[in-house]
């Protein structure tokens, strides 16, 4: 048996080592993660997929934790991904969390992966997406995924989850109105975290009416709970949120719609990479290619002109 063949059976199997292998693949964009994944990819489609986006110090690494620990209670196997410099799932934090955090740490029903935020051949949320197919394929039942939520690869992972839970805090105000625009739109479930603080009600009732005022949900009109991560409280109704939202997503459609548009953004990412990687890997000569960037630098030629004469550059093969 080969070498890959044995990663890939330990892998299903649900080993740790072999998934902590396979991601280290992924992130060095090692050919041998490619054909893995390739063997692996019939075995995903099980985990629930659950994002958890919000602002820098909101608590999401906190809740995520929170989760993972009423998700073991049911003993079901827990994969989280951080795409966050500041986590303490990637060491950023301060010691505190990382002691709170100590049971998830040493519990095998628990996987966790910090992603850096840069250095991805491929995107961070390509790598993303392959690591959450290496846990599901693994047999994750729940794959939480923490990112800030802003900049381009960050909404492509989240247009990648099943079901986002946007966390907000207390007392955001003018913050709220600002945010609304980008962020309401993504959020399945709203966490109103942190609240301890004085004001949460009312940012409750804030989100409440900002939602009633969103019309891109049809007919799911997105909970709003109050948490309190830091001492597990309001995490069994969050969870309540988060199955609801499953239930709709299931009995709507909507749960292939957002299948199909998973599957669309992988692939049309990867035909971007292999794309680019056939112009300036041969395609259009390397001098070439200098030279027409040269023009559009010097106003000789435009972005749109130049890109537009490297693609009647490439010969595509004719099908018969
Ligand atoms: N008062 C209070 N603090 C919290 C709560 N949840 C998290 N925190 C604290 O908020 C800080 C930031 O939490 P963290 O989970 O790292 O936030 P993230 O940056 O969104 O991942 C940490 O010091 C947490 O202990 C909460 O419900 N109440
Ligand atoms: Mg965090």
């Amino acid at each position: 048996m080969s070498d890959l063949d044995q990663l890939k059976d330990a892998l299903l199997a649900g080993k740790y080592r072999a998934l902590g292998r396979a991601i280290s693949l992924v992130e060095r964009d090692d050919p041998e993660a490619d054909r893995l994944l390739a063997a692996v990819y019939p075995s995903t489609g099980r985990a629930r997929i659950i994002g958890i986006t919000g602002s820098p110090g909101a608590g999401k690494s906190t809740l995520v934790a929170a989760l993972a620990k009423h998700y073991r209670k049911a003993d079901r196997r827990v994969g989280i991904v951080a795409v966050d410099p500041t986590s303490p799932f990637t060491g950023g934090a301060i010691l505190g969390d990382r002691v709170r955090m100590g049971e998830l740490y040493t519990d095998r029903g628990v996987f966790i992966r910090s992603m850096a935020t840069r250095g991805f051949l491929g995107g961070v949320a390509k790598a993303t997406n392959d690591v959450v197919d290496l846990l599901d394929a693994a047999g994750f039942d729940v794959i939480l995924v923490e990112t800030v939520g802003v900049g381009q690869d960050e909404v492509e992972i989240v247009r990648t989850v099943q079901t986002n839970i946007v966390v907000l805090v207390p007392g955001m105000g003018d913050d709220i109105q600002a945010i609304k625009a980008g962020i309401m739109e993504i959020g399945d479930a709203f966490a109103v975290n942190k609240a301890d603080r004085p004001g949460a009600d009312k940012t409750v009732t804030e989100v409440m009416t900002m939602m009633s005022l969103v019309e891109e949900h049809g007919d799911w009109i997105p909970p709003v709970v109050k948490t309190i991560a830091a001492q597990d409280r309001g995490i069994e109704e969050l969870d309540a949120a988060i199955v609801q939202h499953f239930d709709y997503l299931s009995s709507s459609g909507e749960l292939d719609r957002r299948n199909r548009e998973r599957v669309r953004i992988r692939v049309e990412t990867h035909l971007k990479e292999m794309f680019l990687q056939r112009v300036l890997g041969g395609a259009v000569a390397k001098a070439d290619y200098e030279q027409l960037l040269e023009d559009v630098l010097r106003k000789r030629n435009n972005p749109h002109d130049a890109a537009e004469s490297v693609l009647a550059r490439v010969k595509f093969p004719v099908s018969s």
